[in-house]
């Protein structure tokens, strides 16, 4: 007899973990290796351990729980993330932590042990909003990163992700991936409109699309704005506006999966009646095609060269994250698609449009994504919602086929 989710404890925990750190409006504001993330690894742990866990925490602040099996196995691994950016949702990778904890809850009523161990992991800064890259403790976990870099990245006061850690509590002694999986499935809201779109409840994810991550450091003059004919200004700020353009009439021309964001700016002086003479951004391109991703990268490069030429401007670049597109183990995926149908949960193979932990994990062993829908496909955004039967529905299947990996299916 297969257990079932039980889901009231899972509606009951998004609830619960979501007070921590809530803003108006019902999201969340966790960011990574803040107070408000300590207190919910804290408040997570203790769940861990109350499940009867033994939890684990490695150096990046990775956190592992695991759940023995009848033999000394690498483990069956599922999870995903707490951290949230600053307008973040209650739902965006807490769900998946979540629901892992309560397939551990349904095996222990049903006094169940598999034969692989099973174990449920949460990452440190997955979101990569206070620190980049994003997916930093899966990468560190996955081998991708260096401990030393990622202790040295800081944030935007000049706080490293190793003072931070300290600073927590959740610098471990554990070393990151010293467990192996066996395979890695995460659950996660799609985050897109899709599926909601579609009717569809459950996303079977074959690829993660790639990620390019800029930050432009722009210097100008300032002056003054009134009196500054515009043939002698060198204004930083109109380079940052031509790019914004420019990323978006090429993402459109592209068309395809290319997408193209600039969600940070900040001008200096910043004052109403002065040329600033400063512009710091940052563009996110992304597309399924690697190909493609690098001809828009390309492209933006020649613009920046261009507009920074003519308006006479000093222009400097960090790459903040890149990664290209991911494929999921082909015949994970499959299983994802065979145990929600088997539940008659309709079904559609899909890319994520958003980065996950399960890229990572899957430079490790097979992994694979199950989604969920999300309403009018709203995330990053304190609206961020999932119906509570899907958000049942998605654990079921999470439960389902973490029993069939974990039996050797
Ligand atoms: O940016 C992303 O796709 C993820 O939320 N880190
Ligand atoms: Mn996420
Ligand atoms: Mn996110």
């Amino acid at each position: 007899m297969v257990p079932t989710v039980d889901g009231e404890s899972l509606l009951a925990a998004l609830d619960k973990l979501a007070r921590i750190g809530a803003i108006e409006g019902g999201g969340c504001a966790r960011l990574a290796l803040s107070d408000e993330d300590k207190a919910g690894r804290d408040l997570v742990v203790r769940w861990m351990k109350a499940l009867g866990l033994e939890v684990r925490v490695d150096a990046i602040g990775n956190v592992v729980g695991l759940r023995a099996g009848r033999e000394d196995l690498p483990p069956v691994m599922t999870g995903s993330h707490i951290d949230t950016v600053r307008t973040g949702g209650r739902y965006d990778g807490n769900y998946g932590v979540l629901a892992g904890l309560e397939v551990i809850r349904a095996l222990n009523t049903a006094r169940i042990t598999t034969r692989r161990p099973i174990a449920v992991a949460f990452f440190t800064n997955e979101e990569g909003a206070r620190f980049q890259p994003d997916m930093m403790g899966s990468l560190v976990y996955a081998g991708g990163l260096g401990l030393n870099e990622a202790y040295a990245a800081a944030d935007k006061d000049g706080v490293s992700v190793g003072d931070e850690l300290r600073r927590i509590g959740y610098l471990g002694a554990a070393r990151p991936g010293a467990i192996r999986p066996h395979a890695f499935i995460e659950l996660h809201i799609e985050q897109g409109p899709l599926l909601d779109e579609e009717k569809v409840r459950i996303g079977v994810v074959e690829s993660v699309q790639g990620i390019s991550w800029t930050e432009y450091t722009v210097t100008g003059v300032s002056n003054h704005a009134g009196t500054t004919p515009m043939r002698l200004r060198r204004d930083a700020g109109y380079l940052a506006a031509s790019v914004n353009l420019f990323a978006r009439k090429l993402a459109r021309e592209m068309g395809g999966h290319q997408v193209a964001t600039v969600g940070a700016l900040s001008l200096r002086p910043n004052l109403i009646n002065v040329v600033p003479n400063r512009a710091v951004f940052t563009l996110d391109l992304r597309n399924t095609d690697e190909q493609r991703l690098r001809e828009a990268e390309a492209r933006v490069a020649a613009h920046v060269a261009e507009v920074a030429g003519e308006e006479r401007l000093e222009v400097e670049t960090k790459v903040l994250a890149r990664f290209e597109p991911v494929i999921f183990d082909s015949a994970l995926v499959d299983r994802v698609e065979h145990h929600a149908r088997t539940l008659s949960l309709d079904t559609r193979r899909m890319p994520s449009g958003a980065g996950h932990d399960a890229q990572m994990m899957q430079r490790l062993c097979p992994a694979a994504m199950i989604f969920v829908p999300s309403v009018a496909g709203l995330s990053h955004n304190v609206k961020e919602h999932t119906e509570p039967a899907d958000l049942i529905a998605g654990a079921q299947v999470l439960l389902n086929l973490l029993l069939d990996v974990a039996e050797g299916g």
